[in-house]
């Protein structure tokens, strides 16, 4: 007979057979719950398997807008409202070429078990468009947001799902995404997060991702009795996440030594921090999408069409997209040493990259547990907008630096509860999937 896990994994494969990287999601997830269906038969019998991967609702619509030269434009626009057991739909929005419905199940299905490790109330959703940002004047930015809004507001609330940013999506989006929302329904509400700062936003929700990821690795780093101090890491991206990060790691005494973008990586041996850190933000404001810009202006090693896993370091953050370090790179960064490799992106380790540090021992921190201070300060966004207050920067990352090390001790707890103690993927989707499963078992069939 074969397992209630195999059962559905091939279901999904079946029904959505071209949804690869929702398919792949599923499987991480799936196959680290093992141990607990078997320990307990409510969750077959209430189907929570069938039930968890299939999305609550799905929204997709057309968005035209016109561009600069008066032409007129057609994106597509999604939101997948994923699960709300635990709280209202929570989770970014994307705007890149890539945008697909397989890649925001994905998304909207990790985006569950994160915010569940969060131990705030909030459900699973994520959204997004085909839209390019890339090139696009501020005007044509500013319309296309807009024309998105003008259907998206229809199916969001404060209490019923609230978006926020992810690639493609910061400060300036969510400003005009707010301000036609806001324009529409004619009421000032929290119910999109990354907000400015005079309009509703939390301090250190720019930071939060790349802190959080940090203060996760440092906890991953203790059990080993290791820190950051004299450590070097190697970053890929250089967006928002990125930047976070290397400004906690060069704060804790680690040296960042690696950027990457869809044009390549640049290697600077002095160390990413100070101004070059600053510039990563001009970098990303310039929306040229290039990190040679980096190696022309500090003069360092760029190479084209390739990614930093080459580079021998003692941790290695991707920080970029899914898929981005694929099992020859998992070697290569063993082979050269690394000691620890923490997920800043959402799934940016394919599966047998991923089995890979495991088996070879490399201390492993998965994205829905290691990034989830972005979103978990999005919830602390939703606290002050309900509380119509708003906290200081020490309060917040206070919370912030709290909450990733309690979500390091409920994966740790989980992984030895059932049986894999140290393997943080498990103790992930496990502490993650168990508040969300129980909520729907308590909530009855709906
Ligand atoms: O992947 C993520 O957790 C995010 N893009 C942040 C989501 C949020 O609602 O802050």
């Amino acid at each position: 007979m074969s397992h209630y896990v195999d059962e559905v994994i091939s279901s999904v494969k079946e029904r959505y057979y071209w949804e690869k990287e929702f398919i792949q999601s599923v499987e991480e997830v799936l196959n680290s719950l093992r141990a607990v269906v078997d320990k307990d038969p409510k969750y077959k019998k209430h189907k929570i398997l069938e039930r968890i991967v299939e999305p609550e609702r799905t929204v997709s619509f057309r968005v035209c807008w016109q561009d600069d030269k008066g032409e007129f434009q057609v994106n597509r626009g999604y939101r997948v409202q994923f699960n709300s057991a635990i709280g209202p739909y929570k989770g970014g929005l994307r705007f890149h070429p890539s945008v697909n419905l397989s890649i925001l199940k994905f998304l909207g299905f990790e985006q569950i078990f994160k915010n569940s490790l969060t131990t705030l109330p909030m459900g699973g959703g994520k959204g997004g468009s085909d839209f390019d940002p890339r090139g696009k004047s501020d005007s044509e930015v500013m319309r296309f947001c807009q024309a998105f809004m003008s259907e998206l507001f229809r199916h969001i609330g404060p209490d019923t799902d609230v978006p926020a940013g992810d690639i493609g999506v910061g400060g300036r989006e969510i400003g005009y995404l707010f301000g036609q929302y806001k324009k529409l329904v004619n009421e000032f509400t929290g119910v999109l997060t990354g907000k400015g700062i005079n309009w509703g936003g939390s301090l250190i929700r720019p930071e939060a991702t790349g802190f959080g990821v940090t203060y996760f690795a440092e906890e991953m780093l203790k059990t080993k009795g290791m820190d950051f101090n004299g450590k070097k890491v190697a970053l890929s991206g250089f967006g928002n996440v990125a930047w976070g990060a290397a400004l906690k790691i060069t704060e804790l005494g680690g040296k960042v030594v690696t950027l990457s973008g869809p044009d390549g990586f640049i290697y600077d041996p002095d160390g990413i921090k100070g101004e070059k850190i600053d510039y990563m933000l001009e970098m990303r404001a310039s929306g040229r999408d290039k990190v040679q810009d980096y190696a022309d202006k500090f003069k360092v090693k760029f190479e084209a069409g390739k990614r930093p896993w080459s580079i021998p370091v003692d941790v290695a953050i991707p920080c970029a997209t899914q898929n981005e370090l694929d099992l020859n790179d998992a070697k290569e960064l063993v082979k050269n040493g690394v000691k620890c490799v923490v997920e800043a992106a959402n799934m940016p380790c394919t599966l047998d990259a991923v089995k890979y540090f495991l088996d070879n021992n490399v201390l492993f921190g998965p994205a829905k547990a290691a990034n989830a201070g972005g979103v978990a300060t999005s919830g602390l966004e939703m606290s002050q907008n309900s509380m119509r207050l708003s906290w200081s920067s020490k309060e917040v990352d206070e919370r912030l630096h709290g909450i990733m090390i309690n979500i390091h001790n409920a994966c740790q707890n989980a992984a030895k509860e059932f049986g894999t103690p140290g393997n943080l993927v498990n103790g992930a989707n496990i502490a993650g999937f168990l508040k969300v499963a129980n909520a729907m078992i308590d909530q009855g069939l709906v």
